[in-house]
């Protein structure tokens, strides 16, 4: 899978935004990785409050990104190549300025009065005292008709009511119409979030995220109404889905996810993303040690492993760029991409590779913070200032875990703007353009891209124990992730060097032949800092 931010893909026209028909110019680029599906986020009409996930039609395409036809052809472009194609489906929230929000809000007997939470109340009173994901209450209060309403994100993101069924019917419908297009599967926005605790009240958890792990994530209705949705719409189709959203442990992931469910085929496992995030949030940093790294990928393979199959992805749009948070972005910045890329393919799950990984694309340190976008990032900062907090060390937290790390613009050549677009880009380039770009990598045989290009063919030559089983060795090890992959004859060995030192390998309890490495080669006896290797058991 490989995942593709609309936005900041490629503008094919010079209004600065990424666009439909920019994708389309790419296809080559697209089919040359070897990747089998993409995962294309949001393009339908939004004010883009939150880039594109408030959402003000569901049927129609924001004209930044082009027209349905430009969508009709992209989808055509992608099947022609072989590749499949999943949309986002964001339906926890719509945006305010949707056509359900903007009726329910007009009067207390709209019929789509019940399409949100309302509920009475006076100013400055809220029903509850919960905080929005991006900060400030989770309730804004609607003079007209003196009623707050429900946003787990901004204000300009209500909650949909699920227990409504004329809701969930809607959803189902819309549903059908991008499959009945063609569409190949869904990536299911914080899906868990979709079933609320009722009534609302107050809860006594100290920090947001364990309001989020106990109160907004996996309420009482919730696998009904995806078993629900899956009966009525997944199940007459030959598609895929992946969910996201936080909340969902390791223990009940399989609920989710279990063959036997009926529910999804994948989720997105948040808990490494949320790993560094201390009591106050992503931008709290807490150390992650490489055994933390180790044991969260070891149980929840063992989890998952009995009734499911998971996805495996180290970034996305929401968080730092996987080579500035899990490799080195100075001194080893390509070997360990392709580590961390080797690792992707080689664990057991379906990798999901984010755009711009595939030539090590890096976090960006902005000194002005004008050229921040994400609202989640202003937010941060603006409460600093009113809090009177130390700046400095703020823009430091932004620089590490902002989501514009990995929303500045994918870097195609070493043109202005990292020939991304002719115009001036909707978020600057990263300065780094002119040594990390998709045209340099290509003209050298040992970059990172044609490195993945060997991976993805490894993967899937028909040798690779794809479906096999997982197995540690040596799971203490401070440097080194070892591990097996077996599925009947087909036996590998990868071995994973995550540091910048030269360590001494174990003895290991079998045979083992090179098969590919970033290295070129192997020693028998060191692994080189940020080696990777995946070998061939060929006995014992
Ligand atoms: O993200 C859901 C999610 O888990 C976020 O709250 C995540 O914690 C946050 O982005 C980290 O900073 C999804 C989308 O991927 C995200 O882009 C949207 O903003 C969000 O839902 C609301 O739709
Ligand atoms: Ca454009």
């Amino acid at each position: 899978m490989y995942q593709i931010y609309p936005r900041s893909f490629k503008d094919n026209n010079g209004d600065g935004i990424g666009d439909l028909k920019g994708i389309i110019e790419k296809l080559d680029h697209i089919a040359s990785l070897g990747i089998d599906v993409i995962w294309l986020g949001p393009v339908f009409k939004t004010p883009n409050d939150d880039n594109g996930y408030d959402i003000s039609d569901y049927y129609s395409i924001d004209p930044e990104f082009g027209t349905m036809e430009d969508f009709d052809d992209l989808l055509q472009g992608l099947h022609q190549r072989g590749i499949k194609l999943i949309m986002d489906l964001v339906v926890n929230h719509t945006s305010d300025e949707h056509d359900w929000f903007i009726q329910s809000k007009s009067s207390t007997d709209s019929p789509y009065r019940d399409f949100y939470y309302w509920i009475p109340g006076e100013r400055n009173n809220p029903p509850t005292r919960w905080e929005a994901f991006f900060g400030g209450s989770a309730w804004e209060f609607d003079e007209h008709t003196s009623s707050y309403y429900l946003h787990l994100f901004t204000k300009k993101q209500p909650d949909l009511n699920w227990e409504n069924p004329r809701v969930r019917q809607e959803v189902y419908r819309m549903m059908k119409f991008w499959l009945d297009k063609g569409i190949d599967g869904f990536r299911m926005d914080v899906i868990s979030l979709i079933s609320k605790r009722l009534p609302f009240r107050d809860y006594n958890y100290e920090h947001f995220m364990e309001m989020v792990y106990n109160v907004h994530a996996n309420g009482p209705r919730i696998h009904e109404f995806l078993q629900e949705m899956h009966r009525e719409v997944l199940q007459h189709y030959d598609i895929m889905t992946v969910g996201e959203g936080p909340g969902i442990s390791k223990e009940i992931a399989k609920d989710y996810i279990g063959h036997d469910r009926n529910e999804l085929n994948m989720i997105f496992q948040l808990d490494l993303m949320f790993m560094d995030h201390g009591p106050g949030g992503k931008f709290d940093i807490q150390p992650v040690s490489f055994k933390d790294f180790k044991n969260l990928f070891r149980e929840w393979d063992k989890s998952v492993s009995e009734t499911g199959w998971n996805n495996i992805f180290l970034d996305n749009h929401d968080f730092p760029r996987m080579v500035s948070r899990f490799g080195n972005d100075h001194t080893y910045r390509e070997k360990s991409t392709m580590l961390l890329l080797t690792f992707l393919m080689t664990m057991r799950g379906t990798p999901c590779i984010y755009m711009g990984s595939e030539i090590g694309m890096t976090n960006v340190a902005f000194k002005d913070l004008k050229d921040y976008r994400d609202i989640e990032t202003l937010n941060y900062l603006q409460k600093i200032k009113k809090e009177g907090g130390n700046l400095k060390i703020a823009i430091k937290n932004v620089h590490v875990q902002g989501r514009d790390n990995a929303r500045v613009p994918m870097q195609w050549n070493e043109n202005e703007h990292a020939g991304f677009t002719t115009g001036t880009p909707w978020i600057s380039v990263n300065p780094e353009y002119k040594n990390i770009n998709v045209e340099k990598a290509e003209s050298d045989s040992d970059s990172i891209l044609h490195f993945f290009r060997r991976l993805i063919k490894l993967r899937k030559s028909g040798k690779f124990p794809v479906l096999g089983d997982f197995r540690e060795l040596f799971p203490e090890h401070l440097n080194l992730f070892l591990f097996t992959r077996t599925d009947g004859l087909k036996r590998v060995f990868i071995c994973l060097n995550f540091s910048d030192h030269i360590i001494d390998m174990p003895s290991i309890p079998f045979r083992y032949e090179y098969w590919l490495g970033n290295y070129g080669n192997m020693t028998e006896t060191k692994m080189r800092p940020w080696e990777a290797l995946i070998c061939k058991i060929t006995s014992g």
